[in-house]
């Protein structure tokens, strides 16, 4: 059993991130957020994709999957559904999450499966130079956009909310501590838990990340009510500062427990098991 404390999930691999880069913040919340929950490290698993953010598993001492770009929720929903008991988190960038892997958010939205999953947006591809990203603002100038980009953003709180995802936040990496909240929350859920952190890359973003987020987001306080969807759209509308804290909760029944239903369903109509079905084809 885990004696609750953060050292124990710290690993001798010391990040090879870039000094000042957001991500360290976001480890910092993980490594918090794993020593609250009274869960054993053995009991825990981080997937991630591919880029600076999805190097975070190979920094935390449980169980962890670097797989391939945009391809973190399949294979967490696979770990899940294998042993659901396991606490699964997936984490990894705006690309890996929004581009690549965007298409994998509604299917696991509207199975619900019981699992966590940190987009660390910087709104760049920072592992691969510095190429616009989904997120990257209007007009911003990169690698891929000398002249400013002249695509629209994509906001992933928004899209969390008109997918069905049951649990929606926001957080970022400069307030560790509320960021940690949210993570323990989001695997408290039971069922799909998307956390959009706000996470700087100050290589190709530069440090107004930093002053930026200040300025740009607010703290939700006891007015906004997450069980109201209503709600939880307007404040995911508003676009001169972005609100922070738990956007939308709503309990349904998870993938798991609708198996189990469905199981339970078949056994009370004399369906046979896989097992009795199998033994007919085996001598
Ligand atoms: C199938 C595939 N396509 C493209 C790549 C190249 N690639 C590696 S990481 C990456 C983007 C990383 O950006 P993001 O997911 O935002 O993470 P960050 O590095 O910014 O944390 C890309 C395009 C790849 N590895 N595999
Ligand atoms: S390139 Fe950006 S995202 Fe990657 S480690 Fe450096 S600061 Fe962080």
């Amino acid at each position: 059993m885990s004696d609750g404390s953060v050292k124990q999930f710290k690993k001798e691999v010391k990040p090879v991130w870039c000094p000042g880069c957001g991500n360290y913040g976001v480890l910092s919340a993980v490594f918090q957020a794993f020593g609250r929950l009274d869960v054993p490290r053995e009991d825990i698993v981080l997937v991630s994709g591919i880029g600076c953010s999805s190097r975070l598993p190979g920094y935390v001492n449980v169980y962890g999957f670097n797989s391939v770009h945009g391809r973190s929720l399949p294979i967490a929903t696979g770990v899940k559904l294998a042993k659901p008991e396991l606490t699964v988190v997936a984490v990894g960038g705006d690309g890996d999450a929004l581009s690549i892997g965007g298409g994998h958010i509604p299917h696991i939205a509207r199975r619900n499966v019981d699992i966590t999953f940190l987009i660390m947006d910087n709104s760049i591809y920072a592992l691969t130079k510095g190429q616009a990203s989904p997120t990257t603002p209007f007009d911003d100038i990169t690698t891929t956009s000398t002249y400013g980009t002249i695509d629209e953003p994509l906001d992933a709180v928004s899209l969390a909310l008109a997918y069905g995802v049951s649990f929606v936040a926001r957080g970022h990496s400069a307030d560790v501590k509320h960021l940690a909240s949210l993570i323990v929350e989001g695997i408290h859920h039971p069922g799909f838990a998307l956390i959009h952190i706000i996470s700087p890359c100050i290589t190709w973003r530069g440090m107004k990340g930093y002053d930026e987020i200040k300025e740009r987001t607010y703290y939700l306080d006891e007015r906004h009510d997450p069980a109201d969807k209503a709600q939880a759209v307007a404040v995911s509308l508003e676009k001169e500062r972005l609100p922070l804290g738990i956007i939308y909760r709503e309990r349904r029944p998870t993938y798991w427990e609708r198996i189990l239903g469905q199981r339970e369903d078949a056994k009370s109509r004399g369906v046979p098991s896989i097992e009795t079905l199998l033994n007919q084809f085996v001598p």
